[in-house]
């Protein structure tokens, strides 16, 4: 029988980053993944990250590539009816946000455990959290043909939103909030060079588009689509013409087109479960939490989490004091629902909804109107966007 400090469930980037700030800790971890390590970073996700994950990237000692390769920003654009405005991120606060691709924080996080020799197990199946609310938690789980178990001090909950983490924590105890959009995203890669220096979020009467990238030669482009829509019925042409339908004159006269090395559609979603502590379970990134992707948000809630939980761990391990892991919840919710707030905002602000009526639609000219002309809007707007302080 196997034992280990924590049992960290996942290893998309929440389980990765909590792995590697705890070995650095001195705290012993295993990381359980039901994919393999290609699959997991074959998966195209975030691209903007906020200060509060870049620091993180430093303090679990992976942020040499991340700093060489990454593009430092210091404002947004956003686009309507044919005007562009910019927010202005250095002008309202502090700091800037790094686009460096989820992909690439992942494969640094897989290559630093692998180096440190932190314990993986892949392509692990029917993951079961025992006692969880006991003083002895243990797991089991299937690889090679064989059930094993590893007893633990805690376990992370670090397996996403289809994770068998959340669903661990009896119903009776759980409160689920959630509200789901009435459109979807549909985004391709392609080894193109960015139409702009900076993202550009555009509302438009044919719905939200989004230019974004992951370096000079390659980009991120995302359409609204109906939710029930299917990748099949986007040939690459048919993308380029609808985002070039969307985005401001300017910027579609110059956007350089070419084939899609990756196209796929995702939902949205805003998603909460409370409380992200049960007994000696504790719930980190998308496990616990969903936003729509228009803040970028998901990723960078994530690491937060992964911040209280590990400065929780460290306490505790290091003096006995489990105040840190008794509040992780409380805190940890408290970042969460304005980072909710933020996106939702954000999302309402900037898609066509399929039941707006023309008052609603004058409602969010007038909104992005504002935003356009008040500089405190625009720092509230900053403020968020490069992400509220831990
Ligand atoms: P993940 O990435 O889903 O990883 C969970 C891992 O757990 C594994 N797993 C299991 N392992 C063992 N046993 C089980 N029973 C398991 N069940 C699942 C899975 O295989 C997986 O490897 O969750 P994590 O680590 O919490 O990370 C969250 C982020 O991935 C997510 O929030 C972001 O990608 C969201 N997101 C964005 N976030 C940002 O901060 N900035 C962005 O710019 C941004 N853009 C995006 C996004 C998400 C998108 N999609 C596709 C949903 C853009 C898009 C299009
Ligand atoms: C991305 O580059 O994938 C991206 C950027 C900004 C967002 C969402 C996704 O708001």
């Amino acid at each position: 029988m196997a034992r280990t400090q924590v049992v960290i469930v996942g290893g998309g980037p929440s389980g990765l980053l909590l792995g590697q700030l705890l070995f650095k800790a001195g705290i012993e971890a295993v990381v359980l993944e039901r994919k393999t390590r290609e699959y997991v970073l074959g998966r195209i996700r975030a691209g903007v990250l906020e200060r509060g994950l870049v620091g993180l990237m430093g303090e679990a000692g992976v942020d040499t590539r991340m700093k060489a390769e990454g593009f430092v920003h210091d404002g947004t654009q956003l686009a309507y009816e044919g005007d562009m405005f910019r927010v202005d991120f250095a002008a309202h606060t502090d700091a800037t946000v790094m686009v460096y691709g989820q992909t690439e924080v992942t494969r640094d996080l897989y290559d630093a455990r692998a180096a440190t020799g932190g314990d993986t197990r892949f392509e692990v199946d029917n993951v079961v959290i025992h006692d969880a609310d006991t003083d002895a938690p243990f797991v089991t789980f299937d690889q090679y043909g064989g059930t094993q178990r590893i007893d633990c001090d805690y376990i992370a909950g670090c397996d996403g939103f289809h994770g068998i983490s959340r669903k661990t924590i009896p119903a009776s105890v759980r409160r689920e909030y959630e509200k789901v959009y009435p459109f979807g995203w549909l985004g391709i890669l392609s080894e193109t060079p960015p139409v702009n220096r900076e993202l550009i979020y555009a509302n438009s009467d044919r719905g939200f588009a989004l230019c974004s990238m992951r370096n000079a030669q390659l980009s991120r482009y995302y359409i609204q689509c109906d939710v029930d829509d299917h990748v099949g019925n986007w040939s690459d042409d048919a993308f380029w013409d609808e985002l070039r339908r969307r985005i401001p004159a300017a910027a579609a006269e110059t956007l350089v087109t070419g084939p899609s090395i990756e196209k796929s559609i995702a939902p949205l979603r805003s998603f909460v479960t409370e409380p992200m502590r049960w007994g000696r379970l504790f719930l980190c990134g998308d496990a616990a939490h969903i936003v729509p992707p228009t803040g970028a948000k998901g990723l960078n809630t994530a690491a937060s989490d992964v911040h209280y939980l590990n400065q929780g761990l460290c306490q505790f391990y290091g003096d006995g004091d489990s105040r840190g892991l008794d509040t992780y919840s409380e805190k940890a919710l408290a970042r969460v629902w304005k980072t909710e707030r933020f996106s939702w905002w954000f999302s309402n602000l900037m898609h066509h909804y399929p039941s707006q009526s023309d008052f609603d639609k004058k409602m969010q000219l007038a909104e992005l109107a504002f935003l356009r002309d008040s500089p405190e809007a625009q720092a509230a707007m900053a403020l968020n966007y490069v992400g509220l302080p831990y």
